[in-house]
């Protein structure tokens, strides 16, 4: 068995637009009734998924869900009188940010020695809380080898739980026993505390975790004040590697010792406030990097290019590869249309360690079915959104026919 970290980025759907639906996250809210380009993000997203696969990675995707979501206006009586936001919630193309579509323990973790996929139930935000059932349809698709994998249900609704974006997992190397971190944050801020410390602690049960191999740790109530709504925008891991800035975690110490107890080879690379502010990082989305490990064995930091063309962040990089830590190569990309609605670079991935021969090759990536992706989405993906659009019946059927022709290109019509 061959295990290999592979990346399924969210293929973004035809009606991204930008509706301002999430308090607390700083990008969205800034951005709300800005016309969006559906078509550039889609393509944005798939040259990142290119980009890492030129680099020698395994590379999988998720496709966009259904929008409008015809069902979730019916349940919600829909008429003219309703709020605006429900109806952008409708077509929102939120399940583009796979990091939240759930939280995974791959088989060396697990007390069966399957990967565990928990789909997450995203209670919080309402627009987000409509796609764990057709997030959970795919799931259970692409990973229907029962003898490897085992896909679970949303932890009860009670529990907020935003998945993959709020676990990190660490070990000595991907295919090794790892040690998974669970972050949640406390409510009773000024934004949103969207994951559950009760969700973290069901899902490590129910995936068949060892408890010694596992931590659940509060993220800094001052992140979230700050518009770190997940962890992910404040703090990132890969094997043996921490990369988090000092105000990630409400008792960083307490939390770093915790790691390096139960995995001593663990290296903490914690960026100071005094370089680069909570408020520069999550501006900057410096964290909200994917941390890789090349085939060379090296890791490399692919952050979004609003990261790179920010001085002090750019100050800090430059400092950390001139010095001598474990990550050795920054790679921007360009991924602009999801970061106007607070989505980089690590938002838009769900991570999998699994034998790729194991999962649905429909859903894994090369370079001809690259290019039959690119011709849908060059043809049939609505150029621009404007916010009086929402709504439309003729945007409605573009929207829905032009997913129709990417489901049939990859083969996957049962999903329509
Ligand atoms: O849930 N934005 C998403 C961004 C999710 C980013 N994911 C991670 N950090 N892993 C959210 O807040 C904005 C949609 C709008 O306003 O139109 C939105 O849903």
């Amino acid at each position: 068995m061959s295990l290999a970290e592979i990346n399924f980025d969210g293929i973004v759907g035809p009606s991204h637009n930008y509706a301002g639906l999430s308090l607390g996250n700083l990008a969205a809210t800034a951005h709300a009734g800005d016309p969006s380009f559906p078509r550039a993000a889609a393509l944005q997203g798939l040259a990142k998924m290119r980009h890492n696969m030129a680099l020698g990675l395994p590379q999988g995707f998720f496709l966009p869900l259904p929008r409008p979501n015809h069902a979730w206006l019916d349940g919600l009586a829909a008429d003219e009188s309703m709020d605006r936001a429900l109806l952008c919630g409708a077509w929102s193309a939120s399940s583009m940010w796979t990091a939240n579509a759930a939280t995974v323990s791959p088989a060396p973790d697990t007390a069966d020695g399957r990967c565990h996929l928990s789909v997450a139930n995203l209670v919080t935000m309402p627009h987000r809380a409509q796609e764990w059932p057709d997030t959970l349809r795919q799931l259970q698709l692409g990973f229907a080898d029962k003898a490897h994998f085992a896909v679970h249900g949303p932890v009860p609704p009670c529990f907020g739980d935003e998945g993959a974006a709020n676990h990190m997992r660490m070990a000595g190397a991907h295919g090794e026993n790892g040690l998974e971190i669970f972050v949640y944050g406390r409510t009773g801020g000024r934004f949103p505390a969207r994951q559950n410390e009760q969700a973290g602690r069901l899902i490590a049960r129910r995936h068949g975790l060892d408890p010694a191999r596992v931590l659940f740790i509060e993220q800094s109530p001052e992140a979230i004040a700050a518009g770190a709504f997940h962890n992910d925008v404040v703090a990132v891991a890969n094997e043996t590697v921490l990369f988090a800035h000092e105000q990630a975690f409400a008792d960083p110490q307490t939390a770093y010792a915790d790691i390096r107890a139960r995995l001593p080879e663990a290296e903490i690379v914690e960026v100071p406030a005094a370089k680069v502010s909570l408020e520069q990082a999550i501006a900057s989305y410096l964290f909200n990097a994917q941390l890789l490990t090349l085939p060379s064995g090296e890791m490399a930091l692919v952050i979004p290019s609003e990261a790179w063309e920010n001085p002090p962040v750019r100050a800090y990089l430059d400092e950390m590869v001139a010095g001598n830590g474990p990550i050795r190569r920054i790679l921007p990309v360009d991924v602009r249309q999801s970061m106007a609605n607070g989505g980089g670079p690590a938002c838009l991935r769900l991570r999998v360690v699994a034998d790729p021969a194991h999962i649905d090759p429909r859903f894994l990536l090369d370079e001809e079915k690259a290019e039959r992706i690119e011709d849908v989405l060059g043809e049939y993906w609505p150029e621009q959104i404007d916010p009086a659009d929402i709504g439309r019946t003729s945007l409605a059927l573009n929207v829905e026919s032009a997913r129709v022709k990417l489901l049939e290109t990859l083969d996957l019509s049962e999903l329509a």
